[in-house]
């Protein structure tokens, strides 16, 4: 696929670019992620030439977005301001106003629900016009038939504001409208059939059958090429979501999508080569002073240490200082995601620490999100007793220093005295028994919450059947937190960027991902990361970044490898890891975190204008 090799400072200037998503103020999974963090970027080469639009969920919406004043939208001149006056005047309830995020962008709202009036005929005109069935209890559907509906609507009003630009002067005379995935992608079809005069550009960051297949069929790829789409929808119950994404993606004059990886998806299950591949980008935030983002990973370690003493010093301890932190995140897809493979290589390097000898250990964290009743009350137990702990020793340490320090100005002999002597028996007393109580046999738990499918959960009926449940012996740990971390978790008391500068290394060898932000995330912050061949940020790596090891971006292949290669490539690389000193650890991170420039929607922006040039020059 040809890239652009250097971005326009200004895309099109006579240009009105709106951006769709159902992820605008509206915050579900990675979409969120490319559109907040390209803000910034587009904003500084769009400038008030773009707007944003998505759905508005009132309690989505209330953190995130500030409506403008009703004398700010009457007096407003461009054409935005007067497309939300147009559809007021209508009657439609239109939340225009600022996204509260880096960038500020300008953002219209529109509430599905305000069309749910309307359904029965859109449902019939979705059919009669474009063959798309819509079921009659899918709440999901329903909104984004209606938001497809209400965002048709709002994109030919504005095709009419800029029509009118040149008796204004000096504004937009086109609109180019790009749709992300499927949710938003419903407009298409029916602004082509009204041929609109706005240029179009659909995204899709993963097909919705590919992620499907990927799940439920281990050789997805070797398959892919005989895939019966039709037939595969409805095996899957989702016949409407793939036709509205083959519409979006046929209708758009230019169709993306976010890696080579998701090419091959669209070519064999929506029938369309895309025209250009979008690859993620971050913001990513430099310090002025270089060794600052090395004293956050000491700082936020440390909090990670206070976890790992509340969760396994209760039953037994290792040296801390000798101790790496390992982790895995993101959405439940056990096998998508890899977490079978990682959980493979764990226990083979577990097997394989114990045989060398070297001195140390792993604690390994799964993050993910999974149903649970609540968080484990001995482990919340636990921490509550290890801060009983810490306050008793802060109250002897007072008491101590205070005694030593009259002592020693009153000394006349100048000897050091015993200081167990100068502790009260009290503390004496409430010190042991508080160590008494917390100190137990059993073994240190697997996962932290009381989960609702404990007896069918994969990643606990792995460790179980390969007995990696925190034996003393084991080199390799294992803490499965089913709840994304968060700075209000009792348990952390960690946001998710911070617990991630706290660990050492990230692990993310998926089997199916169009692009994956996990390792990314970590590269941002300076931390190395594995990711593989098979997701799209993988091998946007391996083609872009030629010393990419060399940089802390490890690529596990499986493409055309098995599981059992793969799982023996990934714990060597474990492995190389493991047997790193400090140092070495040290100047890795900052490799990496000085590799992270590249990755910049600064420079990654200019494939979007690429795309957006292609739209505006296709006739
Ligand atoms: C950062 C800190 C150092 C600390 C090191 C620990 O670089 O600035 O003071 O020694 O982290 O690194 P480690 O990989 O052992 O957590
Ligand atoms: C998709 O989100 P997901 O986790 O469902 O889009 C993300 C942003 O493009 C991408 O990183 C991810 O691989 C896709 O799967």
């Amino acid at each position: 696929m040809q890239l652009p090799s250097s971005a326009p400072e200004s895309v099109a200037p006579n240009t009105l670019l709106v951006e769709a998503a159902w992820e605008v103020c509206n915050q579900v999974g990675g979409i969120y992620t490319v559109i907040r963090s390209k803000v910034p970027a587009t904003v500084a080469g769009w400038g008030d030439r773009y707007c944003l639009l998505g759905p508005y969920f009132p309690q989505a919406a209330q953190a995130e977005f500030e409506p403008f004043t009703d004398t700010q939208v009457a007096a407003g001149r461009d054409p935005v301001a007067r497309a939300v006056r147009q559809l007021r005047e209508q009657g439609y309830e239109v939340h225009y106003g600022q996204w509260l995020i880096t960038g500020k962008p300008r953002v219209v709202l529109l509430s599905p629900f305000q069309a749910y009036s309307r359904l029965g005929q859109l449902k019939a005109d979705l059919w009669q016009n474009h063959h798309i069935p819509t079921p009659d209890h899918d709440d999901l559907l329903h909104q984004v038939v209606a938001f497809g509906h209400l965002a048709k609507v709002f994109v030919q009003a504005l095709c009419t504001e800029v029509a009118e630009a040149d008796t204004i002067g000096n504004q937009p005379q086109q609109v180019l409208a790009h749709f992300h995935e499927w949710m938003t992608g419903g407009a298409i079809p029916a602004l082509r059939r009204e041929q609109s005069t706005a240029r179009l550009v659909f995204t899709t960051h993963a097909t919705l059958l590919g992620r499907y297949l990927a799940m439920n069929d281990p050789n997805f790829y070797e398959h892919l090429l005989h895939v019966n789409w039709e037939h595969e929808a409805r095996h899957f119950n989702i016949e409407t979501a793939v036709r509205l994404e083959r519409a979006a993606a046929h209708g758009a004059h230019v169709f993306t999508t976010v890696s080579e990886l998701t090419v091959r998806e669209c070519m064999y299950l929506l029938d369309r080569i895309p025209d250009a591949v979008l690859p993620n980008g971050l913001n990513i935030e430099r310090f002025v002073a270089l060794h600052e983002f090395q004293n956050l990973h000491q700082k936020y370690k440390a909090k990670i240490h206070e976890f790992v003493m509340a969760h396994f010093f209760q039953s037994y301890s290792f040296d801390l200082d000798k101790t790496l932190y390992l982790f895995t995140s993101g959405r439940y897809e056990y096998h998508n995601k890899g977490f079978d493979l990682t959980l493979e290589a764990l226990a083979r390097l577990n097997y394989r620490i114990q045989q060398s000898g070297i001195e140390g250990q792993v604690v390994m964290f799964f993050i993910t999100k999974r149903p649970y009743h609540s968080i484990n009350p001995e482990v919340l137990q636990s921490r509550a007793m290890l801060d009983e702990v810490q306050d008793t020793c802060s109250a002897i340490e007072q008491q101590l220093g205070e005694r030593l320090f009259y002592q020693a100005a009153s000394s006349t002999d100048y000897q050091l005295p015993n200081l167990l002597d100068l502790v009260d028996d009290y503390w004496k007393l409430r010190y042991r028994r508080t160590l008494q109580s917390w100190k137990t046999s059993r073994l240190p738990p697997v996962v932290t919450h009381n989960l609702v499918d404990d007896a069918t959960d994969d990643i606990l009926g792995f460790v179980r059947r390969a007995n990696l449940v925190n034996n003393r012996h084991d080199r390799v740990k294992i803490v499965y937190h089913p709840d994304f971390v968060s700075s209000t978790s009792p348990l952390f008391g960690l946001d998710y960027g911070q617990f991630v500068r706290g660990c050492h290394l990230g692990v993310f060898p998926s089997y199916y991902e169009p692009w994956g932000y996990t390792p990314l995330e970590c590269v941002a912050r300076g931390v190395p990361a594995v990711t593989s061949d098979l997701s799209g940020f993988g091998d946007y790596v391996q083609q872009t970044v030629p010393d990419h090891e060399d940089k802390g971006i490890f690529v596990v292949r499986r493409q055309e490898k098995s599981f059992d290669e793969s799982a023996e490539e990934l714990t060597n690389m474990l492995w190389q890891f493991v047997i790193q000193n400090r140092r070495e650890r040290i100047n890795q991170r900052n490799r990496v975190e000085s590799s992270a420039e590249q990755f910049d929607w600064r420079h990654l922006r200019q494939h979007y204008d690429h795309a957006y040039q292609l739209a505006l020059q296709e006739s």
